[in-house]
């Protein structure tokens, strides 16, 4: 029977909360340095979410409430720019440790890497915005943790789309059936699952409502020993925190049901 040997994580909502204080903040901020009047609320954000990738739902903004700014001939540019500039602002936003990792994350990251398991990121985000994170949040070293980096404008095709886990499996010369997915949000799941992983999911601050159809588990977060997580969907078998046991036993029961 197949064995679990990797662990591949999402980054955004799944290892830290970072897109209300994090991402939006920076689109904020670039916003506002190049002059223009928009300002993305915290609700708003929630709509533009539905895209992924931050120059897509920059461009998705302006078809809903700005056309006229896509009719400007340079406006790929200033999106370009415009983006370049929010990376700026999240990078420092980042760096000064602005962004807390989810509970359990870096515990089970740990634990994998004592177990042998490998790792590896599949995400839509730009690679440096990756890499300051888990430096920043995870451990100094902690990009080392990871085998492949799949981030960004790597794929042409962002989440939903199954690219991202395609490349990365492709990478690490795994085949799906040997790893597990971790996602937070519903385009995340649809590109996981598509790319045949099976997918743990963490509920985000604006993906509680999400239809996660297709999941291992679906929980508040990943716990810790004195911190349980909450249950949605899932049978932990009596623990109360996700650690490497329990990833193998949803893995082989997965295996044995496929
Ligand atoms: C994350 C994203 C990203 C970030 C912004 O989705 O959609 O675009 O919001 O990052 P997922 P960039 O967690 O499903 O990968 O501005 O660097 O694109
Ligand atoms: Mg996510």
């Amino acid at each position: 029977m197949e064995t679990l040997q990797a662990l591949i994580f999402d980054v955004d909502g799944t290892l830290a909360d970072t897109e209300r204080d994090g991402h939006r903040l920076a689109f904020n901020a670039a916003f506002a340095e190049a002059g223009l009047p928009w300002h993305w609320d915290a609700a708003l954000y929630g709509e533009l979410l539905a895209v992924t990738g931050g120059k897509e739902r920059l461009r998705f903004f302006c078809e809903r409430h700005d056309p006229d700014f896509l009719k400007r001939p340079d406006a790929d540019e200033q999106i370009r720019a415009l983006h370049a500039a929010k990376t700026k602002h999240y990078l420092e936003l980042v760096a000064k440790g602005g962004i807390p990792l989810q509970p359990g994350v870096a515990r089970l990251m740990r634990e994998a890497r004592a177990a042998g398991l490998r790792l590896a990121i599949a995400t839509t985000t730009t690679p440096e915005n990756v890499t300051s994170l888990l430096k920043a949040s995870l451990a100094p070293d902690a990009e080392r943790w990871f085998e492949v980096i799949g981030a960004g404008d790597v794929v042409p095709k962002k989440k939903p789309a199954p690219d991202i886990y395609l490349w990365v499996l492709e990478k690490m010369n795994l085949p799906a059936t040997a790893c597990l997915a971790f996602e937070d949000s519903e385009n995340g799941l649809k590109a996981s699952l598509a790319a045949g992983l099976a997918t743990v999911v963490t509920e985000s601050e604006y993906t509680a409502d999400h239809d996660f159809s297709g999941a291992l588990a679906v929980l508040s977060d990943l716990g810790e020993p004195d911190k349980p997580c909450e249950v949605r969907r899932g049978d932990m078998h009596g623990k109360t925190y996700v650690d490497v046991d329990l990833l193998r036993r949803w893995h082989a029961e997965n295996i044995s049901k496929a």
